[in-house]
């Protein structure tokens, strides 16, 4: 029968949000993607005015297929996190934690990621506690350079681009942000058409492993 899924959420600060948008979107397992703004203190931020915020993408996943650990093993291997290279705030690397189980997890990663090199990592890790949807053409950013594909698959509204899990795996595919052998075993369970897939497809050869998710 039906049996509910207990989705859980990760929030991970690691550069140009639409990057992490599309990394973690094309992940089995995860379920939705929503970028914005968080870990400061400012009211309302917005992207020309993020105050001391943080570009972070909250990322809605079902344990039972993904775990935490391997959520962390994506964002350290995309993006900069060490004293050698200067990142203002907005772009910082940073993890808010949803849990204590996150927050173990977390700390003991980045113990290990330290171990492994000799600059000191900047990244930091905090609870996680107001989070800032960004404004609608950052959610799905790569996708929405394809209105034909968002025409053919319905996903025709600013709320279903944020809120459709579809919405996430083809943002991430578009841009190259999956394997070819990823997107054939994902393909049966998208639901596209032919077409649909073919269009597709040629995005995920042309793209995929170019790591220009921004
Ligand atoms: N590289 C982008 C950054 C966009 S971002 C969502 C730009 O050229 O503005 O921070």
């Amino acid at each position: 029968q039906f049996e509910e899924i207990q989705a859980k959420h990760a929030t991970f600060g690691m550069g140009c949000f639409w990057a992490g948008d599309c990394l973690f979107g094309v992940l089995p397992g995860v379920i939705r993607t929503c970028v914005g703004y968080a870990g400061g203190q400012k009211e309302l931020p917005t992207y020309r005015d993020i105050g001391d915020h943080t570009e972070v993408v909250n990322v809605e996943y079902n344990p039972d297929v993904i775990s935490y650990a391997q959520l962390l093993s994506l964002f350290w291997e995309n993006h900069e996190y060490g004293l050698t290279t200067k990142i203002k705030r907005q772009y910082m690397s940073l993890i808010l934690y949803h849990d204590e189980e996150q927050k173990l997890i977390a700390e003991k990663s980045r113990e290990q990621e330290q171990r492994k090199r000799t600059d000191l990592i900047l990244t930091e890790i905090r609870k996680f506690e107001k989070f800032y949807p960004a404004e609608d053409y950052h959610q799905k950013y790569r996708l929405r350079n394809h209105p034909w594909l968002i025409e053919t698959t319905g996903l025709t509204s600013d709320e279903v681009l944020r809120n459709s899990p579809l919405a996430a795996k083809l943002n991430g595919y578009i841009a190259g942000a999956g394997t070819i052998e990823q997107f054939a075993k994902e393909l049966p369970n998208l639901g596209l058409t032919e077409k649909t897939a073919q269009y597709l497809q040629k995005y995920v050869i042309e793209n995929q492993g170019n790591g220009l998710y921004c």
